[in-house]
């Protein structure tokens, strides 16, 4: 391991590391975040003070906030983030890698007095209920007010923590800043940050650096950073997964109960599909995760998953009371909004909150807005930050640090042909494949072309923190490892986004997904009927009420159409995309694919 002095070196102690970062960074003070109500409240109070974000009117929502980001940090920015692995290869064809002592030189020079004029926050997080099995502590310092706020609510922080990781628990550093310090006499802007941007990961030494944004998965590191990035390596050292997947209960209207993890792309539905009230009657889902989940073969020899966050940070655009009425009921109070529009009176607006925008509205920026504005009113990746514990349908236990049992994991993705609405797959090994073949189209939660198809395995894309054919071998070695225990679950993808020749869903999503779970969930008690397709199985004619779901025939058929020459084509893409990993490419995966041309009749 190189003895490189900070931000970045292996840590011996957290008193010296932040001893290091001071000397380095020199901020004006240091505050240690202890994880008190008071604390937090104290701070948010400053910060509405010091103009950095905006009360909500309590009338309407209470003990809630508004920040607004510089219109150049509103999302992701995955072209300057990084997997600084000591070999290119371990970092694999899928993420930017630079040589980690290169890489912890140049912070070294941005990170130099880059905290001047500001306050140091140390903050100890826990991922996962603190003192569980499959929890993991890490301790992030940070000059930004609103990430601690928002870490304060995504996870556990404080004295309990510290505690731990005081008593020799091993912990993860996560050095953050925004890269804007302020000299005497400078004046301060609502949301500092800097146009120079790295997010870092250091996957041999476990260490996380974050540099110049404020925003979402940049810079609350125990979310992406942490929990799937640096996760994701100890899970592959330790015989885990850490997912990009929400976590669901369902229970069928004869009290059984299933657990259900499910990987979509960003802003592909997870937050919504956990939050699902089902179209059909007596079916109830509790939430237990709506975007992260670490799963670990238990002592029963089944997969056993927890959420090791413990609130959401959700897209606002689309959540209303028909799509997603659970979140709705969630976000009446306790929530720092990002992005989304300003009513006349105090409270907040995005679009697909109501049919029609209230009228008066101030937009993300702050600018007065109109319906005939000709840009949307809330920012497309806007999002709203709430305890997990506010959700009416959060399950009573969705902290046992034991986790649940899971009795099916579902792929999906957003994909307006080719996929159908659902499919089964034959076995773990085809699973796998589905899921490291999921394309889908971009969307705001990260910088780049929208709509364009990309590939996104497993959903992991931007968020795996090693060569994602090494992450694909993984896969394969669980399911072997549960196969011998004979606690294989399911595996299932499904698409809510087929369009039509007019570009219309197909699918009218949402709580009409409760149908779909409900076939799948049948399917694992062995009770529905499915037919084979080339793709995998699919619900047998009569076991989805889709009429009831106002679904026509004609639509019910083309959201299962399986349309070969395109789907060839699509295969070929497939193998364009699956070579770029060589030799690592799992053997299993090349043969799924082979299987399926055949299947498909490739000549
Ligand atoms: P991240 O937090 O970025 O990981 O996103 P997510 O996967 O949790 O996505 P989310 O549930 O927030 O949904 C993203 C967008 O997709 C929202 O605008 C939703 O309204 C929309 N959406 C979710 N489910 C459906 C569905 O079944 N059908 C359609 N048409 N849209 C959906
Ligand atoms: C995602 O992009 O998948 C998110 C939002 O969940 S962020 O935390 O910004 O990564
Ligand atoms: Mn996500």
């Amino acid at each position: 391991m190189p003895a490189s002095p900070t931000p970045v070196a292996p840590v011996r102690s957290l008193d010296e590391w932040v001893a290091e970062n001071v000397e380095l960074l020199q901020p004006d003070r240091v505050v240690w975040i202890d994880g008190s109500r008071a604390q937090l409240d104290a701070l948010l109070h400053d910060m509405v003070e010091e103009g950095r974000i905006i009360r909500l009117n309590p009338e309407h929502r209470p003990y809630s906030f508004l920040a607004r980001s510089d219109p150049d940090d509103v999302a992701r920015v995955e072209a300057r983030t990084f997997i600084c692995s000591e070999r290119e290869e371990d970092a694999g064809p899928t993420n930017n890698w630079r040589e980690p002592e290169a890489m912890r030189e140049e912070l070294r020079g941005l990170f130099a007095g880059a905290m001047r004029g500001r306050t140091m926050y140390v903050l100890p997080f826990s991922m996962g209920p603190v003192g569980g099995a499959l929890s993991r502590y890490g301790v992030q310092l940070t000059d930004s007010a609103y990430v601690v706020a928002s870490m304060s609510i995504m996870t556990r922080v404080g004295d309990a923590v510290l505690e731990r990781i005081r008593a020799g628990a091993r912990w993860v550093p996560a050095l953050h800043s925004v890269g804007a310090p302020l000299e005497p006499g400078d004046e301060d802007v609502a949301w500092p940050s800097n146009p120079v941007k790295y997010i870092c990961h250091f996957p041999e030494t476990r260490e996380i650096v974050s540099f110049g944004s404020a925003y979402g998965g940049n810079a609350i590191l125990a979310k992406k950073s942490f929990a799937l990035r640096i996760a994701s390596v100890m899970a592959r050292d330790e015989g885990w997964l850490a997912e990009h997947m929400l976590l669901l209960r369902v229970t069928d209207p004869r009290g059984r109960r299933f657990h259900i993890a499910a990987a979509f792309p960003s802003a592909c539905g997870k937050t919504n599909f956990a939050m699902l009230r089902s179209a059909l009657p007596g079916w109830q889902v509790e939430t237990l995760g709506d975007d992260i989940a670490w799963l670990a073969p238990g002592s029963d020899g089944r997969l056993r998953a927890i959420n090791p966050e413990a609130g959401f940070f959700g897209v606002a655009p689309g959540t209303g009371p028909d799509t997603n009425p659970t979140a709705i009921d969630t976000l009446w109070g306790n929530t720092i909004f990002t992005n989304v529009a300003l009513r006349e009176d105090g409270d907040v607006w995005w679009e697909g909150l109501t049919k029609t925008p209230p009228a008066g509205l101030t937009d993300w920026r702050g600018e007065p807005w109109t319906p005939d504005a000709g840009r949307p009113a809330a920012h497309p990746n806007s999002r709203f930050t709430v305890a997990a514990s506010q959700c009416p349908s959060i399950a009573p236990d969705w902290d046992d640090p034991n986790g649940v049992p899971i009795d099916a994991i579902i792929f999906g993705g957003r994909r307006a042909t080719n996929v159908p609405l659902v499919v089964e797959a034959r076995d773990w090994e085809h699973g796998v494949f589905l899921g490291a073949t999921i394309a889908s189209e971009r969307t705001a939660a990260a910088e780049g072309e929208l709509g364009e198809l990309r590939r996104d395995p497993f959903a992991m894309l931007p968020f795996c923190g090693y060569n994602m054919a090494d992450y694909m071998q993984h896969w394969l070695d669980v399911g072997t490892r549960l196969r011998r225990t004979g606690g294989v679950p399911g595996v299932y993808q499904v698409n809510w986004f087929r369009k039509d020749a007019d570009g219309k869903w197909l699918w009218p999503g949402f709580g009409e997904n409760g149908r779909v779970l409900a076939w799948i969930v049948e399917r694992i008690a062995g009770e529905a009927p499915a037919s084979d397709t080339p793709l995998g199985r699919i619900p047998a004619v009569g076991t989805i009420d889709y009429r009831a779901a106002g679904v026509g025939d004609a639509d019910w058929q083309e959201l299962f159409r399986v349309d070969a020459p395109a789907l060839l084509a699509e295969a070929d893409d497939t193998e364009a995309f699956l070579d770029r990993f060589g030799d690592k490419l799992p053997e299993a995966v090349r043969r799924q694919l082979a299987a399926l041309r055949e299947r498909l009749g490739a000549p």
